[in-house]
């Protein structure tokens, strides 16, 4: 979580930062000229050429670099790689380390879907689509600008584009017309619109009736795409550094898009069928009385709770790695995990980057160890929660081992808190202090860090619902070390005029300056990299050392990280939430487009927002609506500020309807989730949570919708969005549809549905699917709900055809031995399953129930083992 408000003095200097820019943007409008190709070379996959500046260059920023050099490839037949740098001095490019690159391949330039094409002078390409022969980029008529600290490149657009992605941002899911979306990791409370945030994934999806392609951009700098309407339309990077490093993918489909960007990025981890339960967390639980007691109000509530989590309320003085000894004492903290862990219930707890500086066990062992980030031949002085502060060095090759240590010792199963998943926050990295930072301890002083803890009070006589019983659990973890990275050494540029602090062109960091509220943008790291670099690589390096010590923990097991900042790639270890929103119905809308663009655009499909909003105080029926709508999104977790009213779903008996009968549906659709984010961690495809255009492109009433979605391949969410409202207008593209409730057929079209309860939410069957449903409405935890036997729904198209499929396996290995995938497939009245597979499920199928419109439906009952073939007429 953030702190709320900027402090005057903050204000004043990021004004100052923002004056400074001003002075310095005046040269923009000094035209570049560019480059002119030569020495073009062309084999059957591939062109190079050199590029050299035409006369002195526009200088808008710095000299412009003389001699670039541009190669392009053509990796596969729907990938083009266009990378253009500094032909004489080597570049900082994103490390291997962070982003592993597709291993190379090459196809015949003639076969490819992608065509580039080059003008010489002055330089200009376009990249079109062989099939139509239309340009999906063209820099022409555009400045290409290559400064060491400015790299500006643009593409023309049409006139009305749909252009996705380019996150993390509060905006709609289609980027309005007008929009600069910078690119800066940074501490965002109340994720404002028009504004950087925590995470950075510099693609694009652009649809057309023609198809739908991407564009990547493979830097990791701070960076402004202004998206815009100058002569024309225009899409336009303005880059601080790196290379422009260039992937263009032919799509056709958003889903193939989405594919071919997980071939880069890597595909997305397979969560943990438990962590798709519900979970719980709030800000403000004052010690392990409160823990206990919302533990107990749930069961007796009788909804379900997976997962109990806890803020940074448990730390002393908010120490990493420590226990508030009188409010969080490790007996009792021992106590409860054993306690949900013996009911199949889970445990999380926050963990942030910066260790509290001087006097603590986490941080002497890591100056030991010497991993912490240095500046000036010190530790670099920080100031977040607990005071002055310490940020570890994701890129120094003993963080690794520092890291692991601390969470085997901390959370080790036998004398720490056996936590099951791990939350990290905090990771841009943010820093309450404001830049230059002179004085840590005084600014720390003046910023109440650490705040005061509240009294301390005597436990109760008795917690509803929960037996204050303890009995030590001994648990055999067999120890795996992760191999310590090797880390490649850079060596720093070091070049006259490099201007780390405050490079000339400033991007639109809506924290002022680079260095505001984060960590000094001149640190050199370990390995040679420069902070103003890789700044928006710390959460995701955060979260990979994360997950290999959460491994080394559980061998074998998937680990859940959930973090706040991420870049491209991100997904392939870690889910993500989208940070702290606000209860009100601006961010409960805004949350669709959120989770859109993380679960299918940017590859991290485990992902969710504040359920009920974390600031600000949420009313029963924004927060029954929020729960229902939060339960048919990926991670559903209720989530609320210190200072906020208590928000569990069962401090209002609305909310807590609302709360049991959508988690009576998300548990019945647990097994068809999990199949879907299965099949998108195993191919790249975007199948968990998508928009509707993804599945019916060429209807055009579809691309600008981000309200209506579709919950994994068949089920399609269409939540109230106002207000006190009962009712929602909704669209059906043409196809067949269902009510789920009633079964009943909807006609296709626009339509307003009325009398929606608060505690109910629109959702229909696309028809066409087979829905695998456990029997599982009134299982309160996911091992319940594995334990079920199966209902198969058939939802026929208009054809009278449907099809589906299953897969199943333990749920928490990362590699499970025995695996099962079942195809189903109905077509004149006869149902065909077919099997593939080892792994034993617990549970038949015993009803399959197929939908026949206006005559209802026909059931028909059984015992199937998901086993081998059968066929069967329904
Ligand atoms: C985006 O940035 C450009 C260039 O600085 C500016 O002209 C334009 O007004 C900005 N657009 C928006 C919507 O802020
Ligand atoms: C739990 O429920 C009791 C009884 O309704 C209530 O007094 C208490 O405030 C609740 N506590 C929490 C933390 O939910
Ligand atoms: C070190 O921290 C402990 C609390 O963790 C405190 O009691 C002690 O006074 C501190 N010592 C110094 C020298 O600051
Ligand atoms: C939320 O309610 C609490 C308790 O009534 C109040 O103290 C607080 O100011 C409210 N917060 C907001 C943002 O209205
Ligand atoms: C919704 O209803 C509440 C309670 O009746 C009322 O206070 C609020 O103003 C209403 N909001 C709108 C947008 O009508
Ligand atoms: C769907 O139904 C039609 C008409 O019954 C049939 O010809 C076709 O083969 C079916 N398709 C599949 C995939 O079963
Ligand atoms: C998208 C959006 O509504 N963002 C809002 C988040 O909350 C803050 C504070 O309430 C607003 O300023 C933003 O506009």
């Amino acid at each position: 979580m953030a702190r709320l408000g900027l402090t005057p003095l903050l204000l004043a200097a990021s004004l100052l930062a923002a004056s400074v820019s001003a002075d310095l943007t005046l040269g923009v409008s000094g035209k570049s000229k560019g480059y002119t190709a030569s020495n073009v070379r062309t084999t059957s996959s591939s062109l190079t050429a050199d590029l050299k500046l035409i006369g002195k260059g526009c200088a808008i920023y710095g000299p412009d670099i003389p001699s670039l050099k541009l190669s392009v490839n053509y990796d596969t037949k729907e990938r083009l790689h266009v990378k253009i740098t500094d032909a004489d001095n080597e570049r900082y490019e994103v490390p291997e380390i962070t982003l592993p690159r597709p291993a190379a391949s090459s196809v015949n330039a003639k076969t490819a879907d992608l065509v580039f094409n080059l003008k010489d002078s002055p330089f200009s390409f376009s990249v079109s689509r062989r099939s139509t022969g239309e340009k999906l980029f063209d820099t022409a008529g555009t400045s290409l600008v290559f400064e060491d600290q400015y790299l500006q490149i643009a593409t023309v657009l049409g006139d009305d584009p749909y252009i996705y992605g380019l996150g993390e941002h509060t905006e709609n899911f289609r980027l309005p017309k007008n929009v600069n979306r910078t690119l800066w990791a940074r501490d965002a409370y109340s994720v404002p619109a028009d504004s950087n945030l925590y995470g950075t994934h510099p693609i694009y999806l652009e649809h057309r009736e023609s198809g739908t392609h991407g564009v990547f951009l493979l830097n990791s700098n701070g960076m402004d795409v202004n998206l815009g309407v100058e002569n024309g339309m225009k899409l336009q990077y303005n880059v601080i550094g790196g290379i422009f490093d260039f992937y263009f993918l032919s799509g056709p489909t958003p889903q193939a898009v989405t594919q071919q960007y997980a071939a880069i990025v890597g595909v997305p981890a397979l969560p943990a069928y438990w962590s798709l339960g519900n979970h719980q967390c709030r800000y403000g639980y004052r010690d392990w009385i409160d823990i206990a007691e919302v533990i107990g109000n749930y069961s007796d509530a009788k909804i379900p709770l997976e997962t109990m989590w806890t803020d940074i309320d448990y730390m002393d003085l908010r120490r990493v790695f420590t226990l508030d000894p009188e409010r969080f004492p490790l007996d009792k903290m021992r106590m409860i995990v054993d306690y949900l862990h013996s009911r199949g219930q889970k445990y999380v707890m926050m963990v942030d980057p910066a260790v509290a500086y001087g006097n603590n066990t986490a941080f002497e062992r890591g100056a030991e160890m010497d991993i912490f980030l240095k500046k000036d031949g010190g530790i670099y002085k920080s100031v977040v929660w607990p005071g002055v502060t310490a940020y570890p060095d994701w890129f120094n090759p003993n963080t690794q081992a520092y890291w692991d240590k601390e969470f085997a010792e901390f959370f080790s199963p036998e004398t720490g808190v056996d936590i099951d998943g791990s939350w990290i926050d905090m990771n841009e990295p943010s820093n309450f202090c404001i830049y230059p930072c002179t004085d840590p301890a005084a600014e720390a002083k003046e910023q109440g860090m650490p705040p005061a803890p509240p009294p301390v009070r005597s436990p109760p006589k008795s917690i509803p619902g929960f037996p204050v019983t303890y009995s030590k659990r001994s648990i055999d973890v067999e120890k795996r070390n992760v191999d310590a990275p090797s880390m490649q050494l850079y060596t720093r540029a070091d070049k006259a005029g490099v201007n780390y602090i405050s490079p000339p062109y400033a991007i639109r960091n809506a924290a002022g300056a680079l260095s505001m509220k984060t960590a000094d943008t001149d640190i050199v790291h370990a390995n040679g990299l420069v902070e103003y670099d890789v700044h928006n690589l710390y959460g995701t390096s955060m979260s990979t050392a994360t997950y290999n010590a959460m491994l080394n923990r559980r061998p074998g097991k998937r680990p859940l990280i959930i973090t706040r900042s991420t870049f491209a790639g991100a997904g392939h270890k870690v889910g993500k939430w989208l940070g702290d929103n606000i209860s009100d119905w601006v961010h409960y809308r805004n949350s669709i487009a959120g989770v859109l663009n993380f679960a299918s655009i940017f590859q991290v499909p485990m992902v969710g927002a504040d359920v009920c909003g974390f600031g600000g105080n949420v009313t029963d029926t924004l927060c029954a609506r929020w729960m229902a709508l939060g339960a048919f999104l990926p991670f559903y977790r209720n989530h609320n500020e210190l200072g906020s009213i208590p928000q569990e779903p069962y401090r209002w008996p609305i909310v807590a309807s609302a709360t049991k009968k959508s988690i009576a549906i998300r548990y019945q659709l647990l097994d068809y989730f999990y199949t879907a984010l299965w099949r998108q961690s195993s191919t790249g495809v975007s199948s968990a949570i998508n928009a509707l255009w993804f599945d019916y492109p060429k209807d055009k009433n579809t691309w600008d919708m981000d309200l209506q979605y579709m919950y994994g391949p068949a089920v399609m969410v269409a939540p109230v969005t106002e207000e006190n409202s009962t009712s929602v207008d909704i669209y059906l593209p043409q196809d067949t549809w269902y009510d789920w409730y009633t079964y009943e057929v909807v006609m296709p079209g626009h339509k307003t549905l009325e009398n929606i309860a608060f505690d109910e939410i629109p959702l229909f069957i696309q028809g066409g699917s087979i829905i695998p449903l456990r029997l599982a409405s009134d299982a309160m935890t996911t091992d319940e709900v594995r334990s079920r036997d199966f209902e198969l729904l058939i939802a026929p198209d208009a054809r009278g055809n449907a099809s589906g499929e299953l897969y199943l396996d333990d749920g928490d290995s990362i590699n499970p031995a025995e695996t099962l995938n079942v195809q189903f497939q109905y077509s004149g009245g006869r149902l065909n399953v077919k099997t593939r597979g080892t792994y034993k499920a617990t549970g038949k199928v015993v009803k399959v129930t197929v939908l026949s419109g206006r005559k209802g439906k026909s059931v028909k009952q059984g015992g199937w083992h998901l086993s081998g073939k059968w066929d069967i007429r329904c």
